[in-house]
């Protein structure tokens, strides 16, 4: 019987119980799952980082971090986590990403706001460009970007990707790295941020890069807050260098109220709701993977904390 500790708080608990129960029954694995185990007999955490877990150094016989959020950043430099932590990389995240991003990415593609807010009743005819006469960046070409990416290939988008190491995703052009990134925002007549929150991406988005995309291009941020300087980005919404941005993510969460971006006429703030886990296809990888440690295979979505993602 396997120890697992559920250390993600009251409400996920509730989600949780059920579709964890069944997904550890269904890959062979008899459990133990519950938010109240001694730390020295759980095998498995199963952990969200809003967690009061902090401290992993009386678990001295579990096997691995299990965490149910794909960013890792509020874990990945704790300096008393010793063992095996793997992010989550789950179908339902994937899929509300893709579709927060569909929407974003064809709602600046189509002028969409030109026709909603129309205070005037001016009669406005502006035809937009077809899709393949736009491209759209993806700055990370992970789980969450490599989906996007090919849904808005799918729809006939110009679209390019920019990753760390070298990739190759059909349709789509892979840059990477420093030698990638100025072919990358000199194109990005529409920008997608998800990249992970490390130290190498941390104000990727500056005044120097901001200045390097398209005149009046649109940003759209689902990643995380700290990959743009909010301050080159007010200075850039102010020349119209940068034409938008959705952001849905923020250094201090949730955005204080007098941050200058709720009031910003060419700003649209969502409040961390892009994607989320869902419980059924979420409980399926975390069992999953309690599954293969037990098999002494490598754990899937492992976090190489040396590169902080
Ligand atoms: P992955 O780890 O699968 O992908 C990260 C991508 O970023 C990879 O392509 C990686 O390159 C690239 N990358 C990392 N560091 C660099 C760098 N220094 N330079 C260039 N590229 C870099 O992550 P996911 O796709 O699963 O998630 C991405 C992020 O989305 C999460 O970290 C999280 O912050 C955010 N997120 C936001 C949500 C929301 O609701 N707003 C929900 C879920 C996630 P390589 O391929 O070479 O490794
Ligand atoms: C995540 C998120 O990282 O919701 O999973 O942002």
């Amino acid at each position: 019987m396997k120890n697992v500790l559920f250390a993600a708080g009251e409400k996920r608990w509730a989600l949780y119980f059920d579709p964890l129960t069944k997904a550890l029954e269904s890959e062979g694995v008899a459990a133990h799952l519950s938010q109240d185990i001694p730390p020295q007999s759980v095998d498995y955490i199963v952990y969200a980082p809003d967690s009061s877990l902090q401290d992993f150094r009386p678990y001295t016989r579990a096997k691995a971090v299990l965490n149910l959020w794909a960013g890792v950043e509020k874990i990945v430099g704790n300096e008393t986590l010793s063992i095996p932590l793997a992010r989550m990389v789950d179908p339902g995240l994937s899929k509300g990403m893709t579709e927060w991003v569909v929407g974003h990415v064809l709602r600046h593609h189509l002028g969409m706001d030109r026709h909603i807010v129309n205070p005037d009743n001016e009669w406005r005819p502006a035809v937009p460009p077809l899709a393949f006469e736009r491209t759209v960046v993806i700055f990370g070409l992970g789980a969450l970007g490599t989906a996007c990416a090919m849904a808005l290939v799918a729809l006939g988008f110009n679209v390019v990707g920019w990753s760390r190491s070298p990739k190759s995703v059909e349709g789509v052009t892979c840059l990477h790295g420093e030698a990638g990134l100025s072919a990358a925002l000199a194109q990005a007549d529409i920008a997608v941020m998800l990249l992970p929150d490390t130290p190498a991406t941390t104000n990727l988005m500056n005044a120097e890069t901001l200045g390097q995309m398209p005149q009046g291009a649109y940003l759209i941020n689902p990643g995380r807050g700290p990959l743009i300087d909010d301050d080159a980005l007010l200075g850039a919404l102010e020349t119209g260098q940068i034409a938008h941005a959705t952001l849905d993510v923020f250094r201090t969460e949730p955005l204080p109220r007098v941050h200058p971006f709720w009031d910003h006429p060419n700003v649209t703030v969502t409040p961390h709701i892009a994607a989320d886990t869902r419980p059924a296809t979420a409980a399926q990888m975390v069992a999953r993977n309690i599954a293969r440690s037990e098999a002494g295979l490598p754990l899937l979505n492992l976090v190489d904390r040396s590169l902080g993602y």
